[in-house]
C-alpha cells in the first residue's frame, strides 16, 4: 500500500508542473520538504476517502441539478450550429423598410347662419369621419351656437365668430374672406368644405381612409346631389339651369395653396388661378346629398334664389327663365337622415 501511494506521490509531482516549480522555488528558499512528511500528510487523508468523497460529490451534484430542472422552466432545446459557410460581405442597397407615417388628418370647414335645424344631423354625420371641425358663426340668432357648443366634448370642434353684416351674398358680405379664413386654420393633411344642409353618403366614412394616403390627386370631386321638395325628388340639370347635381370639388390637400377665389357668393377653389380640373384629380362616385330643398315648405331662411323659392312654395313669379327638371332619387339616404325622417311628422 505504502509503495503504492508513494508511486502515486511521485506520477503526480511529476505530472503536476505546478507543484514542481513550487518544489523548485521552495529548495532555492532552503525550505527541504521531505518525502516523508508528504507521505504522512497523504497518510492522514487516504486515496480511498479522496475517492469516496468525489462519488459523493457527483452524486450530490446530480441531485442537485435534478431538483434544479424540476424547479426552473425547461430548458430551450439549442439550434444546431450554423453551417459554417464563409461570410461574404456585399452590400445589397437595399431601400429601408417604409416607416409607419402618421394617419392623415381630415379637416372640415363650414360657415353657417341660423342652422339649428341641419345642425345636429350634420354634426352627427361629420363627427363620424373628421378629424377636426370648423366653424365659423356670422351671427346666428338661433339655437345653432348652443347646439355647437354641446357637440364640443363629442367632436373636436373650433368655432369662430364673423359677423355678418347685411344679408349673406349681399354686397356687404363676402363669403370667400370667411371661407378662406377657414382654411387658414385648418391643421388636417386634407381639407373639406361641406355645408352644413349637406350630408355624405354612408360609404364615405368607409372610403376616406383610402382617400386620405392616396398621392395621385391633390382633389377629390363628389356627386353632389340635390333634393329639390322631399327626399325622393332630385333636381338635375336643364338648359339655362344647369349647377344642379353635377360634381363638386369637397376635398382637396392642404396646405397647398388651394383657396376661394374672391366672389361675393359660390366662390370657387382654385390653386394660384388653375382650375381644379388642370391640377391632379379623381372624381368619386360617393354622394353628397344637399337636403337644403328636401322639406317643403320647411325651406331654409337664408335663401338666396328667390324667384327658384317662390316658384318652389307655389308663389306667382314675374317670370320663368328655365324650366326645373327633376328625376326620383333611387340611391340610399345616410343612416342619420333616415332616422331623421322617421322622427318626421
Ligand atoms: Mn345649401
Amino acid at each position: 500500500m505504502k509503495k503504492v501511494l508513494r508511486q502515486v506521490v511521485r506520477k503526480t509531482a511529476k505530472t503536476n508542473r505546478k507543484q514542481k516549480l513550487l518544489k523548485r522555488s521552495r529548495r532555492k528558499n532552503g525550505i527541504k520538504l521531505t518525502q516523508r512528511r508528504r507521505t504522512i500528510k497523504l497518510r492522514k487523508r487516504p486515496l480511498r476517502t479522496i475517492k469516496l468523497r468525489k462519488h459523493l460529490l457527483r452524486k450530490v451534484k446530480k441531485r442537485l441539478r435534478r431538483s434544479k430542472s424540476l424547479r426552473l422552466a425547461p430548458q430551450v432545446k439549442q439550434p444546431p450550429p450554423l453551417l459554417n459557410v464563409p461570410f461574404v460581405y456585399e452590400p445589397l442597397n437595399v431601400p429601408h423598410a417604409p416607416l409607419p407615417e402618421p394617419k392623415p388628418k381630415l379637416s372640415v370647414i363650414v360657415p353657417i347662419l341660423n342652422e339649428e335645424k341641419f345642425l345636429p344631423l350634420f354634426l352627427e354625420s361629420v363627427a363620424s369621419y373628421a378629424d377636426e371641425i370648423l366653424i365659423v358663426d356670422g351671427g346666428s340668432t338661433d339655437d345653432s351656437v348652443n347646439i355647437i357648443n354641446q357637440w364640443k366634448n363629442r367632436a373636436n370642434i373650433r368655432l369662430f365668430h364673423i359677423k355678418q353684416t347685411g344679408l349673406p351674398y349681399s354686397d356687404d358680405w363676402n363669403e370667400s374672406i370667411v371661407r378662406n379664413f377657414l382654411v387658414d386654420q385648418a391643421t388636417g393633411d386634407w381639407i373639406m368644405a361641406i355645408d352644413a344642409d349637406e350630408i355624405m353618403d354612408d360609404r364615405f366614412r368607409d372610403a376616406l381612409p383610402q382617400l386620405l394616403v392616396q398621392k395621385e390627386a391633390d382633389a377629390i370631386s363628389f356627386p353632389w346631389v340635390q333634393f329639390w321638395m322631399n327626399p325622393q325628388t332630385v333636381r338635375i340639370s336643364a338648359p339655362n339651369d344647369e349647377h344642379w347635381s353635377v360634381n363638386k370639388w369637397l376635398m382637396w390637400r392642404n396646405h397647398m395653396g388651394i383657396r376661394y377665389d374672391d366672389a361675393k357668393n359660390h366662390c370657387k377653389v382654385h390653386l394660384f388661378g388653375r382650375y381644379m380640373w388642370e391640377i391632379p384629380n379623381r372624381a368619386e362616385s360617393i354622394s353628397a346629398f344637399h337636403y337644403h330643398y328636401a322639406f317643403g315648405s320647411r325651406v331654409k331662411a337664408n335663401d338666396n334664389r328667390r324667384r327658384d323659392i317662390d316658384q318652389y312654395l307655389g308663389k306667382p313669379v314675374d317670370r320663368i327663365e328655365y324650366d326645373i327638371v327633376t328625376k326620383p332619387f333611387t340611391e340610399k339616404h345616410p343612416a342619420v337622415m333616415e332616422r331623421y325622417f322617421a322622427k318626421m311628422v
